[in-house]
């Protein structure tokens, strides 16, 4: 693990900054936190936008000795590059059961966090209601469908913690009510065992109040 290298973690308290908040925890990995004010536009401002082009959080910066900073945008790519500065942390070593946390990995992304974003662009006044619930039903059942992944195993992808737990957390926490737990037992056992890694509740909450 790293320790020389000064990170710093520009985010609001979002899924996608959350999300790359808890890798780097969970990686061990030294950072700030600079909270962005979303509602009050700050990601439009002109110092943000020459961080980020797009005005869009997370982002992650990490400072070189000879050289300009390192930045990185996009929350997945921010994950990955915690999980390959932690070797063993995030990503299992063997090869196969790396294939596996990709898997499952990007099965939330792309089948439930994308799914469930594409959803809410369809809330609200001139939006498209009947199109808005089928995405959430479609999301909803995709993830109720993940209680099979830890039927047998602790984790989202097998014996080890790794960044699917981090995109399955996150998109759970947020429709959590609307989840029928009865039926999901694995899933409920999972999610707390989760939420009790002291790692894991730190990310959670470091974009809270700031
Ligand atoms: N695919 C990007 C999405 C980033 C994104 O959409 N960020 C949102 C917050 S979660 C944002 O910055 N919204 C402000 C805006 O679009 O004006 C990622 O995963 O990092």
């Amino acid at each position: 693990m790293e320790m020389n290298t000064s990170y710093q973690l520009y985010g609001a308290p979002t899924g996608n900054c959350i999300r790359a908040a808890i890798a780097l925890e969970e990686a061990g990995l030294p950072y700030t936190v600079r909270a962005v004010d979303l509602v009050n536009g700050e990601h439009r401002s002109a110092a943000y936008l020459a961080l980020n082009p797009v005005g869009k959080v997370p982002v992650l910066v990490e400072d070189q000795q000879n050289g300009p900073p390192v930045v990185i945008t996009q929350s997945n790519a921010i994950m990955l590059y915690a999980a390959e500065k932690a070797p063993g942390r995030l990503l299992p070593d063997d090869s196969l059961a790396r294939a596996v946390v990709y898997e499952r990995f990007f099965f939330f992304v792309t089948d439930v966090i994308a799914v469930s974003h594409a959803a809410f662009f369809l809330r609200g006044s001139g939006g498209v209601p009947e199109g808005q619930a089928r995405l959430v039903e479609r999301m909803l059942a995709a993830l109720e469908s993940a209680e099979r992944f830890v039927d047998k195993e602790p984790y989202m992808a097998g014996k080890t913690f790794s960044i699917a737990d981090i995109a399955a957390f996150t998109i759970t926490q947020s429709v959590e009510s609307q989840l029928p737990w009865a039926q999901l037992p694995n899933l409920r056992r999972w999610y707390e065992q989760i939420a009790a890694r002291p790692a894991f509740a730190r990310g959670l909450k470091v974009f809270n109040a700031r």
